[in-house]
């Protein structure tokens, strides 16, 4: 590849491109009537919020590909070493304001938008989420996206374009009914396709061993599919920089039959091209567990083949030796969905390239990194040899090969410990054998991380223990998770923000969150305090009109905002919440009014969704629900309880949950939830957490000080004791926990025999979440917090000293100690 030299015409493109963004009402009003007109064929007549959205956004969107070129361009023509992000997950949510923002036009956009009639709010709410993912791990790539691009670091997400994203959440008669997610049957002004940018990928098929050399193959398969780009662009706050998130779609390679075609076969003639699209159709809805399915390995594999060939390629264009991609490019595997990415290269190295294995294995290792984002065993990914065997040959081999000379070694430091060996192996002798996937990413990967810092020592004590022995502790680190302080506090609470940004003098905190310990000063003053709680209200009664347009259910804004809103999962224990909420309401029911009246008005709420086959989950859904139903009719005890389950949990339903918190819970038994990030969302607007010594609570604990978060709850190390007492012994229920038992056997909230399974996941199932060992402390840890919130005076102490003490959990600060640490990137600011 060679540039060529610049001709006249490319001045004046590169005049065009790189001209300042035109700020003006009449140039703004211009673009978007242009595309109102042009692109959507509008008439004065015709302009919906719709069509005033699209075009607005597409007249956004301009404006970010000029930058997205000019950002490439820079990174290309200095030889700038990149960051590549691959994840199978990229929860975005919606781009629109996020861009206004981040290019502070978002007065702009609203003049003109005024000028033809629509108010920017309800313009903004025409946008569907891009919901690429299930949870914590796809939002946590979107934050690190976004700091990517805000602090000028080059780099890029590589993900999938799956054409239906996280299904929706319909509450039917109580329980979860899930509908898809059609996002892209109405234009995407946030994605721009790349037919130039296809590669092709091979299934199935056979070896041939190419003759004369040690390592080399030849893949020969008739099934080849098409992955084609499309980019996303990320706008950069407070920079030109934008970065890229390039999605790959599976579409066929001439599949269509023509011989079929002309027998009248027509189904069958278009049946590979079905087969391609399956591929890229949806994203599996499933958080924390492993699906295992064959359907699911394929689409790995696809992502990581078109990823990998296309950094390679990129590579390839600069000119330089092979043995030099490390110095180019770093590659980081969000958790093992991406590692078929490590036997991908060695084959590209090997067969494709002629490189030596040494020297492949070399390269190989010195690009990759791993996260791990989990340490229950259901999340663990293993694939069937024979599987892998069948659908991808040729990497089946590698990955023998690697366990090879991987294994010879342990044995060459360890001899005679078979039991290592076996414990320690890629392939787990099994019946049939499976391949470990954390433990390639391992061995193929020159760091590996945990996500806060209780799971990363978790992490060396038992999934990699032996590997800790054979690769030495330093290949092991903690990254502490972190959150966008773009979308997380100034997007999704304004009210906050200006009084942040009044404080701090300026909007810089906003790309630099420790200016945001400023705040401290404030704590005494009596009108800021004043202030502060204002804007809580005001987020408070913003949701209370969503929790009234999204169930019907009116709340009280004067009550205590008590939030749980996450994927439902056992570990996470919305069923414990649940309980304690039944076990409130009884107290309640028991009270004589007078004395039910000075009780602090609660509101509960939960969010989330279960993933599709997960019926426990889906149990605790319709048990909460049930109770909602019962305690919202109550006259009794009206505004004192409300519980309500807002459907559809969302990153947009996130943005208005958050920010209107006064406390949230973070309640997994100790040891299993990884990291959490909603924990920090919650305190970085101003809640308290409720939580479990667990994941990154602890080190929020630790940074806004004991007296501003509620612990309770045993500790990780005890767990084991406990869960094996529990194996043999049936828990003996404290009367709290018995009394909700009580109510629900009684038929309170319907039907009891449909719950009489969670109950017995107790008292007959181990409790393998040890919900009757915490019951006691988590009520009493109820009480605290209720005590608190009645000093109105102490409570916004809390919670303005937490805001001003959470800066280590902007996503900034991780990916700098993962551009510092493990990436070796430096940022590089855009210059003509
Ligand atoms: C989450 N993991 C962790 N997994 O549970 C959470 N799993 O503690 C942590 O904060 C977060 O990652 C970010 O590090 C997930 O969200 C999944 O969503 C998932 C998806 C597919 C398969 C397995």
């Amino acid at each position: 590849y060679q540039a060529k030299t610049p001709t006249r015409e490319d001045t004046e493109f590169r005049a065009y491109s790189h001209s300042e963004i035109a700020r003006d009402a009449a140039t703004i009003k211009n673009s978007v009537v242009m595309h109102l007109t042009a692109t959507f064929l509008r008439t004065p007549a015709s302009i919906d919020s719709t069509h005033a959205y699209l075009a607005s956004a597409f007249s956004v969107r301009d404006r970010l590909l000029q930058r997205w070129n000019l950002t490439n361009e820079f990174h290309d023509r200095i030889g700038a070493k990149r960051v590549y992000y691959m994840s199978l997950e990229f929860l975005v949510g919606r781009t629109f304001d996020n861009a206004l923002l981040a290019l502070q036009l978002r007065d702009e956009y609203a003049g003109v938008l005024g000028d033809v009639g629509f108010r920017l709010e309800d313009v903004i709410d025409e946008e569907r989420d891009a919901a690429l993912g299930n949870g914590g791990l796809g939002r946590l790539a979107a934050c690190y996206v976004d700091s990517l691009a805000c602090m000028n670091y080059p780099g890029w997400g590589y993900g999938l374009r799956y054409r239906y994203g996280m299904f929706q959440q319909q509450i039917i008669n109580g329980y979860q009914v899930e509908a898809p997610d059609c996002w892209l049957d109405t234009p995407n002004p946030w994605e721009f396709p790349r037919p130039d940018v296809t590669y092709p990928v091979k299934f199935y098929g056979r070896l041939e061993h190419v003759p004369g050399s040690a390592h080399r193959y030849r893949w020969v398969s008739d099934v080849v599919y098409d992955a084609m780009a499309f980019d996303m662009p990320v706008p950069g706050y407070g920079t030109t920089n934008v970065g890229n998130i390039r999605l790959w779609s599976c579409k066929t390679n001439g599949l269509f039959d023509l011989n079929k075609f002309n027998a009248g076969d027509y189904a069958g003639a278009t049946g590979g091209q079905v087969a391609a699209q399956i591929l890229t159709d949806v994203l599996y809805p499933n958080d924390n567990t492993n699906e295992g399915k064959e359907l699911r390995l394929r689409q790995e594999y696809l992502f990581c083949s078109a990823t990998l060939q296309d950094i390679v390629a990129r590579f390839k264009r600069t000119g330089r030796p092979l043995s030099e991609l490390p110095d180019m490019a770093a590659i980081q595997l969000n958790d093992t969905h991406p590692t078929l990415g490590i036997p991908e290269l060695m084959r590209i190295l090997l067969d494709d390239e002629g490189l030596e294995w040494d020297e492949a294995w070399d390269i190989t290792t010195r690009t990759f990194a791993f996260t791990n984002h989990t340490v229950l065993p259901e999340a663990m990914e293993k694939w069937p040899v024979p599987m892998m065997d069948r659908i991808l040959p040729r990497h089946m081999g590698i990955i023998y090969d690697i366990n090879l000379f991987f294994l010879q070694r342990v044995e060459k430091q360890f001899p005679d410990d078979r039991g290592l060996l076996r414990d320690i192996s890629i392939i787990e002798e099994s019946s049939p054998q499976q391949v470990r996937m954390a433990f390639l990413a391992c061995v193929g990967s020159h760091r590996v991380n945990g996500v806060a810092a209780i799971h990363s020592d978790i992490i060396k004590q038992s999934i990699f223990k032996d590997f800790v022995r054979v690769m030495g502790e330093d290949k092991f680190v903690n990254k502490t998770n972190g959150v966008a302080p773009r979308r997380w506090m100034n997007e999704c609470n304004p009210a906050m923000s200006e009084l942040i940004t009044e404080v701090v003098g300026d909007r810089s905190w906003i790309n630099d969150l420790s200016k945001v310990r400023a705040l401290e000063a404030r704590v005494d003053d009596e009108a800021f305090r004043r202030r502060w709680w204002a804007a809580k209200q005001a987020n408070k009664r913003r949701l209370a009109d969503y929790i009234l347009a999204t169930t019907g259910i009116r709340v009280s804004p004067d009550a205590l905002f008590d939030v749980q809103a996450k994927r439902i999962h056992e570990y996470k224990r919305q069923l414990m919440n649940i309980l304690s909420v039944i076990y409130r309401y009884h107290r309640l029911k028991e009270m004589a009014p007078a004395e039910r009246a000075r009780e602090l008005p609660r509101v509960v709420v939960f969010a989330g969704k279960a993933a599709a086959g997960y019926w426990v989950a889906k149990q605790v859904i319709k048990l909460i629900n049930a109770v909602a139903e019962v305690v919202n009719a109550d006259d009794e005890i009206g505004d004192v309880l409300k519980v309500v389950f807002v459907p559809d949990y969302s990153v947009t339903a996130a943005e208005h949950i958050v920010p209107a918190s006064d406390i949230s819970q973070h309640i997994s038994t100790a040891g299993t939830e990884a990291s959490g990030t909603s924990n920090m969302k919650f305190v970085l607007n101003g809640g308290i957490i409720l939580g479990t010594v667990d994941g990154a609570n602890i080190e929020i604990g630790e940074e806004v000080g004991e007296e501003q978060i509620f612990f309770f709850g045993c500790l990780a190390h005890e767990v084991a004791d406990f869960r094996h007492y529990l194996r043999f012994h049936q828990p003996k229920p404290d009367p709290a926990l018995q009394t909700a038992f009580d109510m629900i056997q009684r038929g309170t909230f319907g039907d009891a025999h449909i719950f009489q399974p969670l109950i017995d996941s107790i008292l007959r199932g181990g409790d393998v979440y040890l919900l009757s060992v915490d019951f006691p402390s988590y009520i009493e840890a109820h009480k605290a917090v209720e005590e608190a919130y009645r000093h109105r005076d102490d409570w916004v102490t809390k919670s303005i000293l937490s805001v001003a003490r959470m800066a280590k959990f902007s996503s900034d600060r991780a990916i700098q100690e993962y551009a510092e640490e493990i990436w070796n990137i430096e940022p590089v600011p855009v210059v003509e």
